[in-house]
């Protein structure tokens, strides 16, 4: 039969078409993996501002013989003590301006500005 042939295969690529406009949508917002590093070198974070996107994971590198932490003015994120060589992650995922300093020597500052 022509007609349910013709229907069948409607149907067919119907089903197949079907899960593709389901997923795309999700699969187009996810938030691709994003990675952006701040060495503290001489006591100053370096770049002192950056800017990078929602989803970017920020990590911070310590290239300074003594510890500094990676703190939060608005206490959103904080940081142990990173020691030497040591690392510190952070992912950003809402736009905003965050910005931050060393809790054991304040006057070392900086800024991750996360726009969309
Ligand atoms: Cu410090």
């Amino acid at each position: 039969m022509p007609v349910l042939s013709y229907f069948g295969r409607f149907a067919f690529l119907a089903a197949l078409a079907v899960p593709a406009v389901l997923v795309l949508p999700r699969a187009a917002a996810a938030v691709p993996a994003k990675a952006q590093k701040v060495a503290i070198d001489n006591f100053a974070f370096a770049p002192q501002v950056i800017m990078v996107a929602p989803g970017t994971t920020v990590t911070w590198t310590n290239d300074d013989e003594d510890p500094h932490t990676v703190t939060a003015t608005d206490k959103s994120f904080h940081s142990a003590a990173i020691d030497t060589d040591e690392s510190y992650s952070f992912t950003f995922t809402r736009p905003g301006e965050y910005a931050y300093f060393c809790s054991l020597h304040p006057h070392m500052t900086g800024k991750v500005i996360v726009k969309g």
